[in-house]
């Protein structure tokens, strides 16, 4: 039922996390795609909390004028579908406790995604305090948890337990403290679900940090909206190809 390619493609080189571009539609800039399709980056994670301008399948289709990366949705409500992806993470916010967004929106988006037949992860999102209120807690209405290792251990053995295939930690959009390497490493020590590491991730510091962690993948999304030529200092300070 799950696509053993996507879990493959989030999880981590031998050297470094893999790191996604997420594009948000409605804030979308063709250079943060041209540069990305010339570098280091693995694949683009398109979605958005609240879209008003654009859609995602408009997104896909602009993204794909300038780059053959892999494409996966990573949506923030259940419109967010396209054919064109090359998959979708099937994502229910553990974290929280709004069953709309623990089940209802799934139930809207299974039909859908079932009939295009888009390949799709089951992903357990947990939302984690990174010292701001995030605009995931505002829309969803739920709390993040804190960044206590046992706490969001607990969330994840249970989504694992649940059936889960990966597992996204998320400080949220703009977080002001990126989770703690320690708290992915211990998560990582415990199951061995790829895990998808995200907020905050603005400076070639926290890359740093999460370099020699246990994260497979690395969400970049706000810092390359305010600057594309991140990427760039990035691919000259890691010297990757
Ligand atoms: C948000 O984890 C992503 O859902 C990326 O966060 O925008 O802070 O990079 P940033």
């Amino acid at each position: 039922m799950w696509s053993p390619k996507i879990k493959l493609l989030l999880q981590r080189r031998k050297n470094r996390p893999k790191i996604a571009a997420l594009i948000d539609p409605d804030k979308f800039n063709e250079a943060v795609v041209l540069l990305a399709q010339d570098s280091f980056v693995d694949f683009f994670l398109v979605g958005g909390s609240l879209l008003h301008k654009s859609t995602i399948h408009q997104s896909i289709l602009k993204i794909k004028k300038h780059s053959d990366k892999p494409i996966i949705i990573f949506p923030g409500d259940e419109k967010q579908i396209s054919p064109l992806a090359d998959g979708i993470l099937f994502l229910s916010l553990v974290s929280g406790r709004n069953p709309e967004y623990l089940i209802q929106k799934q139930i809207q988006a299974a039909p859908v995604i079932h009939k295009y037949n888009i390949p799709s992860l089951p992903t357990a999102y947990v939302l984690i305090n990174g010292n701001n209120i995030s605009m995931t807690e505002k829309i969803t209405n739920t709390s993040a948890l804190p960044q206590y290792k046992k706490i969001i251990y607990h969330t994840c053995l249970a989504s694992a337990m649940l059936g889960m295939q990966a597992i996204y930690l998320e400080a949220g959009s703009g977080a002001q403290k990126i989770i703690h390497p320690n708290i992915v490493n211990y998560i990582k020590q415990q199951l061995s679900l790829p895990l998808i590491v995200g907020g905050g991730i603005s400076s070639i510091d926290a890359i740093e940090k999460y370099i020699h962690s246990s994260a497979d993948c690395l969400v970049i999304g706000n810092a390359l909206e305010k600057n594309p030529l991140f990427l760039s200092d990035i691919k000259k300070h890691f010297q990757w190809k």
